[in-house]
């Protein structure tokens, strides 16, 4: 018995193995789907006993023949889905590990239909099965998965269990240490996507490389019936065209038509339709383009500065992970009240509908895969997992005008291995991506003198911009010593100052040479925004932070109790007087680009 068990655990474990999602489906908007969400049953698995005890059967106690059966889902607690169970359950807060979720649905067969089970995000790895069985396992917190369930559904009731395991991992994306909380479980939206045998799956229409009077694209079908003609439609702008997928389904084209650019102060979307003989598809797309000329950077030919602010995924006022459209609103108003043309979205792929967001609103985006600070460079899995996040990253966003950047990395050390692990990610990137630009945040410096620094972090060949992250007047120095200091890069690119800041408890009140108080950051505001005006080549700026946000490194008591509390604004969304330095400088460089204009 107890060797039959053992091959049973050994072939349940082999399949899984084997098991990846399917190919990305692309624009759940658009796609007829059943929402998944609302309260899942769970339990928390410390122990990691529920593969043994095969928790993804969904068994009833009093089914029990033989052993007894020593879980029941029905029986248990729940959780909101989507969210994290840090903030949702108070024991949990700290909890890394594995829990199990578990929800049931009803399901009705259509004729010529495939389903999919789609997962927005899941942190941090995840094993999932569907009546009993495995569909197979993601690894990575921020982007998007789906699994084919088509013929694996029945009619009725259908049992859909998902294992989430935030412990973190040595060789993971991120690794075992970063700056802010580890929020574990469906942190996303789970949907039960239904699509024709033959669908669209992906596509992508972006202003032509080197010819913006034409989108070029391509548009991937997926089923058995894939070289069928795809109709593309851009109806506002009268552009109508078919072609012909080859045998894998894919099918490049060019459209040569007349188009209002998208910019930050006119977000002009256009309806996109897409259609074939079984499916239709629209998405809202911009269309704008960017490059690099010398050390600016130009967005639709012309120069453009980035009035930017970086920010976590973090719900303002209930805390823990933010998922909603109205987080988004929240997040992105504030960086609008602010002045902003520019999001530096830290560390990971936030969720679709703040880009989608973005993209209304008129905020350039910087997004970013969690490859943070030092991570396992040597070992294959874990490039391959950086490779995997930054393709998904890529697919789900990649029709986005806001989105401008992809960032690779953050604060990474230094050295060979590191280097050629980044480089491969910058290869990747363009290889999926022509279009966008490729930076990191860097913070690599040589001195050159006792107050001057040069950014000579070897990646910067192969980045299109840079980003700096330096904390003057905060980690090292005084805030005043910006007045004299200077930075300077080896490469003539554009830098984006991506980080300075400083810590502030709202409401704490001092004068500006103390730590903590509110006045300390608006005076460190000052004196650094002073100093990063004077950097060649700075194209932009997206200081840290928009808000306090929870991490497990800060522990100060009354001041940051577990908050790193350089936000702007504070967890409540109360308005720090920095806030307003910030506004005002944006606001006076906004006035002087519009006399420079008249
Ligand atoms: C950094 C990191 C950021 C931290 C920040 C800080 O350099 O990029 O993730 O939260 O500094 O507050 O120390």
């Amino acid at each position: 018995m107890k060797a039959l068990t053992a091959i049973l655990s050994f072939l349940l474990l082999a399949a899984l193995a084997a098991a990846q999602p399917s190919p990305l489906i692309t624009n759940l908007p658009g796609r007829t789907s059943t929402s998944l969400d609302g309260a899942w049953h769970i339990i928390v698995d410390p122990y990691e006993s529920g593969l043994r005890a095969r928790y993804y059967e969904n068994a009833k106690p009093q089914d029990a023949r033989t052993s007894p059966i020593e879980y029941d889902f029905a029986a248990s607690e729940t959780l909101k889905v989507p969210g994290d169970w840090n903030s949702q359950k108070e024991r949990l807060f700290f909890y890394e590990g594995p829990v199990w979720y578990q929800r049931s649905f009803s399901f009705k067969a259509r004729d010529h239909a495939r389903q999919f089970v789609y997962f927005g995000a899941a942190n941090y790895y995840t094993r999932v099965y569907l009546n009993g069985k495995p569909l197979g396992e993601h690894e990575g917190g921020f982007t998007p998965f789906n699994f084919e369930v088509t013929g694996k559904l029945v009619e009725g009731e259908n049992s859909l269990v998902a294992e989430v395991n935030n412990a973190r991992r040595a060789n993971g994306v991120p690794a075992s240490n970063t700056d802010w909380w580890n929020y574990g479980g469906l942190t996303r939206d789970v949907s039960l996507i239904e699509v024709p045998d033959t669908f669209v799956r992906d596509y992508s229409f972006q202003l032509a490389k080197g010819s913006p009077g034409e989108v070029a694209g391509w548009v991937q079908l997926d089923g058995s019936a894939q070289t069928q003609p795809v109709t593309i439609e851009i109806p506002d702008a009268g552009v109508r065209k078919t072609v012909t997928p080859d045998a894998t389904g894919r099918v490049d084209f060019r459209l040569p038509t007349k188009l209002t650019l998208w910019t930050p102060d006119d977000p002009k979307l256009y309806d996109v339709v897409i259609s074939t003989g079984t499916d239709k598809l629209h998405d809202s797309i911009g269309f704008r383009t960017v490059e690099v000329q010398g050390t600016q950077l130009l967005l639709n030919g012309k120069p453009i500065f980035l009035r930017g602010i970086s920010m976590h995924e973090e719900a303002p006022n209930r805390g823990g992970r933010a998922y909603s459209p109205d987080d988004a609103q929240t997040l992105l108003g504030w960086a609008k009240e602010l002045g902003c043309n520019f999001v530096r979205l830290t560390h990971y792929p936030h969720n679709e509908n703040a880009i989608r967001l973005a993209d209304r609103m008129g905020l350039l985006v910087w997004s970013e895969i969690p490859v943070y600070w030092d991570i396992a460079w040597k070992d294959p899995e874990t490039l391959a997992n950086a490779e995997a996040q930054l393709r998904d990253m890529i697919a789900r966003d990649r029709n986005r005008a806001a989105v401008i950047f992809w960032s690779l990395s953050n604060e990474t050390p230094v050295s060979p291995e590191r280097t050629i692990f980044l480089q491969k990610l910058a290869a990747d990137a363009r290889q999926l991506d022509s279009t966008r630009l490729i930076t990191s945040a860097l913070n690599h410096v040589t001195d050159a003198g006792p107050e001057k620094r040069v950014l000579d972090d070897p990646l910067g060949e192969s980045l299109d911009v840079l980003g700096l992250n330096e904390y003057l007047g905060w980690y090292f120095g005084h805030p005043e010593d910006a007045d004299r200091w200077q930075w300077e890069s080896k490469y003539a690119k554009p830098i984006i100052v991506s980080e300075f800041g400083a810590d502030a408890l709202y409401g704490k009140h001092g004068d500006a040479s103390a730590r903590w108080t509110e006045e300390y950051q608006a005076n460190l505001y000052v004196h650094q925004l002073g100093m990063v005006a004077k950097i060649p080549g700075l194209a932009g700026l997206s200081p840290w932070v928009l808000m306090d946000f929870h991490s497990p490194r800060r522990p100060l008591p009354g001041i940051q109790d577990y908050y790193n509390r350089k936000g702007l604004v504070s967890n409540l969304g109360q308005h720090k007087p920095a806030f307003y330095v910030l506004q005002k400088f944006y606001k006076e460089m906004n006035e002087k680009k519009a006399a420079a204009a008249q």
